[in-house]
C-alpha cells in the first residue's frame, strides 16, 4: 500500500507539472489507463480474500478518485490558458481599411425606372406590368389597329416563329394562342393600357414600365429598349391634363422649372386627338440640356414620346364605357429620357453590358431616388 501512496504522490506531481495536453494525456494512460498502474491496482481486489478487500479497496478507490479529480482540474487548467493564450495572439486591428469589395451599380435604366415610379406614385399613380410576349390582339387589334391596318408595319415587329422564315422548312406552322391569335413581342407598353382597363375598369391612372421589341437598329434604336406608359380614365378627362401630367412630371424628373413641352398633333389608331410630346433644349459643350423654349436663339426641340386622348374605340375593346369615361395615354421612351437626362450619346451603350460603361454611368445602390432628397442620382 505504501507503494502505491508512493506512486500517487509521483504521479500528483507530474500531473501538476504537465505542461500542455499532451503531457496531461501520457499521465491519464500511466495511471487510469488501461495498463496504467491504478487499473492494474484495482485488478488486484479480485484476488484478495473478503477481509483484504475490505480493507484496500477504499485506499485504492480513493487513490483513483484523487488523480482523476487532478488530471480533470488540470485539464480544465490547460484549456482555459490555451484559450487566454489564442485570444491574446489573434487579435483583429479593427483600424486596417477594409479589404476591396467587389461594387455592383444600378444600370440606368433600372435608375430612371425607379425615378418615374417615385414621380409618379407621388401624383397618385399605379405600376401596372403586362408580358413581354403578347398576342396581337392586345398589340394591335384592341389598339384600334385591326389586321389590315398599315400601322402595324410601321413597328417592325417580331412574331413566333419569325415570320421572314415562313417559306423556308424552319417555319414550323405559325405559333398562335388557343384561340387563333398570333404571338408576337410586344413592340410597346401600350397593351398594358388594355389589359390594365379589362383586369380593373374605370376609373383608372396607371404607368407601366418595362421592355419592348422592334426590328430596328442604329445609334438611337435598338431592337429592344424600353418605354412607359402612361393611362389616365376618369369622367371628364381632357388634354390639359395630360399636358399638366407630363409637364409635372418632367419638371420633376429633370429636376428643372424651366421645362418647355410642345404637344404637335400626331397620329396613333389608339388616340384621338394625339400628340407627339416635344421638349426645348440647346447644347452645352456638345452636350443636350433640357431647358427653355425650343424655338429660343441656341435652341431646338426633341420629341420623347406620343401621346393623345385614348380612342373611344380603344375604350370599347377594353370595356370601358366612352360615353362616361375619357382617358389619355402616353408612351415614353425610358432609354431616350435616360440619355437626355444623365449625357449619354449612344443607345446601343446600355446594352452592351461593358462594365467600364457601367461604372461610368452606373449609379450607386444607396442612391435611392426620393422626391423629399431629389430624384436625380448623384454618382
Ligand atoms: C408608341 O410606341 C406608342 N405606343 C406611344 C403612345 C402611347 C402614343 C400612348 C399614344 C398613347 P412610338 O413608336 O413613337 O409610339 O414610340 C414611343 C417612343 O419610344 C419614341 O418617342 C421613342 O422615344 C421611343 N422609341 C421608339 N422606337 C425606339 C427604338 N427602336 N429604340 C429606342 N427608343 C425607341
Amino acid at each position: 500500500m505504501s507503494d502505491l501512496h508512493t506512486q500517487q504522490t509521483e504521479a500528483l506531481a507530474a500531473i501538476a507539472a504537465a505542461a500542455d495536453l499532451a503531457a496531461l494525456d501520457e499521465q491519464r494512460v500511466a495511471t487510469l489507463g488501461k495498463k496504467g498502474w491504478v487499473s492494474a491496482a484495482l485488478k488486484t481486489l479480485g484476488q484478495m480474500s473478503p477481509e483484504e478487500r475490505a480493507a484496500a479497496a477504499p485506499a485504492i478507490q480513493a487513490i483513483r478518485t484523487e488523480i482523476a479529480e487532478a488530471i480533470e482540474a488540470k485539464k480544465a487548467a490547460l484549456e482555459a490558458a490555451e484559450l487566454a493564450e489564442r485570444l491574446a495572439s489573434e487579435t483583429v486591428d479593427l483600424t486596417l481599411p477594409a479589404p476591396a469589395a467587389p461594387k455592383g451599380s444600378i444600370h440606368p435604366v433600372s435608375q430612371v425606372m425607379d425615378e418615374l415610379a417615385e414621380i409618379f406614385a407621388d401624383l397618385g399613380f399605379a405600376v401596372a406590368t403586362g408580358p413581354e410576349i403578347e398576342d396581337d390582339w392586345h398589340n394591335f387589334t384592341a389598339l384600334n389597329m385591326d389586321e389590315t391596318h398599315p400601322a402595324r408595319a410601321m413597328h417592325d415587329t417580331f412574331y413566333f416563329p419569325d415570320k421572314t422564315l415562313a417559306s423556308s422548312s424552319e417555319a414550323v406552322g405559325q405559333q398562335k394562342t388557343p384561340d387563333g391569335k398570333d404571338i408576337l413581342l410586344r413592340t410597346h407598353t401600350s397593351p398594358v393600357q388594355i389589359r390594365s382597363m379589362l383586369a380593373q375598369g374605370a376609373p383608372i391612372r396607371i404607368i407601366a414600365p418595362g421592355r419592348v421589341y422592334r426590328s430596328d437598329s442604329d445609334a438611337t434604336h435598338t431592337p429592344m429598349f424600353h418605354q412607359v406608359e402612361g393611362l389616365v380614365v376618369d369622367k371628364g378627362i381632357h388634354l390639359g391634363h395630360l399636358k399638366w401630367t407630363l409637364e409635372t412630371f418632367f419638371k420633376a424628373f429633370f429636376e428643372r422649372e424651366d421645362i418647355v413641352l410642345r404637344l404637335r398633333p400626331s397620329y396613333f389608331p389608339f388616340t384621338e386627338p394625339s400628340v407627339e410630346v416635344d421638349v426645348g433644349y440647346s447644347n452645352e459643350g456638345g452636350r443636350r440640356v433640357v431647358g427653355g423654349h425650343g424655338d429660343a436663339p441656341g435652341h431646338a426641340w426633341m420629341e420623347l414620346g406620343g401621346s393623345g386622348m385614348v380612342n373611344r374605340r380603344v375604350l370599347e375593346f377594353a370595356g370601358v364605357d366612352p360615353y362616361e369615361y375619357q382617358g389619355f395615354a402616353f408612351g415614353l421612351g425610358i432609354d431616350r429620357i435616360a440619355m437626355l437626362k444623365y449625357g449619354m450619346n449612344d443607345l446601343r451603350a446600355f446594352f452592351d453590358g461593358d462594365a467600364r460603361w457601367l461604372t461610368h454611368y452606373g449609379f450607386s445602390p444607396f442612391d435611392q431616388p426620393t422626391l423629399s432628397a431629389g430624384v436625380g442620382a448623384r454618382a
